[in-house]
């Protein structure tokens, strides 16, 4: 790919629905009109849909299935979270990369990549992440808090990527606490906080945040077809990544804001009436230890308590819950 590609598509997007003549384009970029042409015949081959009409120019009909940082990078600067958008094709994890970046500055990160190799779940269970169909992200914050709000981060954060999910679902999308998001009983997004903390706080929190998106059913394999569904599955269309993308980076940072300024007890009526945990019997998973029971509340504190079937409750910070 040129190096030029993001700019050509950037330009594109920037001047869409109209159409852009080669020559300004190559003038913008200082690179000849053939070296344009050639781009944009790759970016084509790409499946990216541009119209190309002699004297007049050419035009980006609609924005592309694949991420391109031209067109990522716009379509998010509105919102003032990140200091750097890193869009990649291909890396083992995103939140492995995101741990690399951090060190040694203070910037804030927001790092895509259209596929993960080796993507990870909590306590390094494997995340399914085909290439093309989910968003799968990390994002870097430098929140000036004590670091045991890092719970509070998580549930500002579950309640930010239910609502994006819910502005393209056609079902009610609901929270699974503490950290995966659901439509339907199937799991639609996981998402898990990591923390760098030093004994004058913490220096940096890491969000991962894997969304299927545009799997269908068949897409899935494995225990996933019978646990797992995408958005797509629950609307009546094919989910344009960028505008998902728009939504979700616009609800991240109300949350955050929210997250830095409020305590839980602001969101906890809202908390709970997304949560899909309530009038069943489930199966919990804390430390190693598991029991059956009952969730019985959310406090003011994002804890939740929990009656189990010798009646004993218990308040858990963070568990594995099975329906
Ligand atoms: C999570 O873990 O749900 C957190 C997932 C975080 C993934 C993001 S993607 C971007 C960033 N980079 C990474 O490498 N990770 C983060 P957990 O609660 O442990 O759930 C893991 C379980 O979810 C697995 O054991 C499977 O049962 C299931 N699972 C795996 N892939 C899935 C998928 N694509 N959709 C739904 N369920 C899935």
């Amino acid at each position: 790919m040129s190096k030029y590609s993001k700019d050509v598509i950037q330009i594109l997007y920037q001047h869409q629905p109209d159409y852009i003549s080669g020559q300004f384009i190559a003038e913008q970029l200082a690179i000849s009109r053939t070296a344009v042409k050639k781009i944009i015949d790759q970016l084509k081959l790409e499946g990216c849909e541009i119209e190309s009409i002699n004297h007049r120019g050419h035009r980006l009909i609609q924005l592309p299935e694949k991420w391109y940082s031209g067109i990522v990078q716009p379509i998010i600067k509105a919102q003032n979270l990140f200091n750097h958008i890193e869009v990649i094709e291909s890396t083992p994890s995103t939140q492995i990369l995101a741990k690399q970046k951090l060190v040694g500055n203070s910037d804030t990160y927001l790092i895509l990549s259209d596929e993960q190799t080796e993507g990870k779940g909590r306590f390094n269970r494997p995340w399914a992440s085909s290439k093309g169909k989910g968003l799968w992200m990390s994002i870097v914050l430098r929140p000036n808090v004590p670091f045991d709000t890092i719970t509070k981060f998580n549930l500002f954060m579950a309640l930010g990527i239910r609502d994006a999910i819910q502005q393209f679902s056609e079902k009610r999308v609901t929270v699974k606490w503490p950290n995966d998001i659901y439509i339907d009983g199937k799991k639609v997004c996981g998402f898990l906080t990591e923390m760098v903390a030093n004994s004058d706080g913490i220096e940096a929190v890491i969000c991962g945040i894997g969304i299927n998106m545009n799997q269908s059913q068949a897409d899935f394999t494995g225990e996933l077809i019978e646990k797992a569904t995408s958005i797509r599955i629950n609307s009546n269309d094919i989910i344009n990544r960028y505008y998902f993308l728009q939504a979700l980076v616009k609800h991240i940072e109300y949350r955050y804001n929210q997250f830095i300024s409020e305590p839980f007890s602001t969101i906890r009526e809202e908390y709970i009436d997304a949560s899909n945990i309530w009038n069943k019997e489930l199966k919990f998973t804390e430390n190693g230890n598991q029991f059956l029971g009952k969730a019985l509340d959310i406090d003011n504190d994002g804890v939740l308590i929990v009656i189990d079937n010798e009646n004993q409750q218990h308040k858990l910070i963070s568990a594995d819950i099975e329906f």
